[in-house]
């Protein structure tokens, strides 16, 4: 039987649950997860494989997960944006996820532009239906609604969280994509570097445990990275805009730094492999956000592209 396989863009506004179904479909936790809106800031690959199966194709899905659908008023959140249109081109498969709990709002319409604009066959996945236990009434209306949007090929009630409706999901989305090849190798389930995703989930701790202006004024990078048989050293900076953003992420006595990094440490051993000793500086950066060349340094796609430039010279 045929092999399907195809990239798969997960496009949403902000705080949709992208991520979420990203983890939950890899099985893995690839992408962090808040409660707060633009979480996500680059796009992030996870890969499935599926063997054949009675009545259905082997295939790879390469899914893509991205920063939630906004206009941005930063250099950061251009960024962001050109994430989404990177993802976008060139996808065989859009996953439109909305919040059912949550009404179409103008983000949700935004949403709905891209993909209008880019021609692309669409399943809308009406997502967080958990939270509609008690009022299932409430989910044909909204299903009718989209219908009358946009010729979705699928409409797909599941909640990502809990893990319903994602093996009909698979289906039809095994289904959706051509006769491919195999893009990625059977053991690679992401694109990211481990440096980037330890930077990430030290970030979700910030996002978790700071509020307002902080999480978003906040960004993480790996200063130095060692990994050995037994222990790896890690080094990071978290750097924010504000001296007042630095008392708060140090906290009194470094109670919040200790906090963010013990909860931190505990996850990267596990990603590593092995004991991990983390230390954690806090920076001022005033205005980074705004400026284009304080981003563009921390995308790490770029910093491989540039590493790989200074090697042939
Ligand atoms: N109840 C419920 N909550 C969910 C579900 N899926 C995601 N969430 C929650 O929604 C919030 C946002 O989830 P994310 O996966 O970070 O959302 P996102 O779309 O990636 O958000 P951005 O990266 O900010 O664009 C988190 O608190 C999730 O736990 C779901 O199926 N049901
Ligand atoms: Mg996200």
């Amino acid at each position: 039987m045929a092999f399907h396989s195809g990239f798969v863009c997960i496009l949403g506004r902000p705080n949709a649950g992208k991520s979420t179904l990203l983890n939950a479909l890899v099985g893995q936790k690839l992408a962090i997860i808040s409660p707060k809106p633009q979480t996500t800031r680059n796009r992030i690959l996870g890969i499935i494989h599926l063997p054949q199966q009675k009545g259905r194709p082997g295939g790879q899905v390469v899914l893509i997960d991205t920063p939630g659908v906004h206009r941005p008023d930063s250099s950061l959140g251009r960024k962001m944006m050109g994430e989404v249109r990177e993802a976008l081109e060139g996808c065989n498969l859009i996953l439109m996820i909305a919040d059912v709990a949550g009404k179409f709002a103008p983000g949700d319409q935004f949403v709905l532009d891209l993909v209008k604009k880019s021609h692309t066959p669409t399943l809308l996945l009406l997502n967080k239906i958990d939270l509609l236990r008690h009022e299932k009434d409430k989910l044909l209306p909204i299903i009718d609604q989209y219908r009358h949007l946009h010729d979705f090929q699928e409409i797909i009630p599941l909640s990502a969280r809990k893990g319903e409706g994602l093996d009909v999901l698979l289906e039809k989305v095994i289904a959706a994509l051509p006769e491919g090849p195999r893009y990625f190798p059977e053991d690679q389930v992401t694109d990211q570097p481990v440096r980037f995703m330890v930077a990430e989930v030290i970030r979700e701790q910030v996002l978790l445990e700071t509020k307002e202006e902080v999480p978003y004024a906040t960004t993480v990078v790996i200063e130095q990275f060692e990994e050995g048989p037994k222990l790896t050293r890690i080094a990071a900076a978290i750097f924010c805009e504000r001296e007042g953003q630095k008392g708060i992420l140090v906290g009194k006595r470094g109670a919040m730094l200790k906090k963010i990094g013990t909860a931190a440490r505990l996850q990267i051993e596990k990603m590593v492999g092995t004991r991990v000793f983390l230390e954690l500086f806090v920076k001022v950066q005033p205005g980074w956000r705004e400026s284009h060349h304080f981003v563009e340094e921390l995308d790490w796609r770029r910093q491989l592209q540039n590493l790989a430039g200074t090697e042939k010279h």
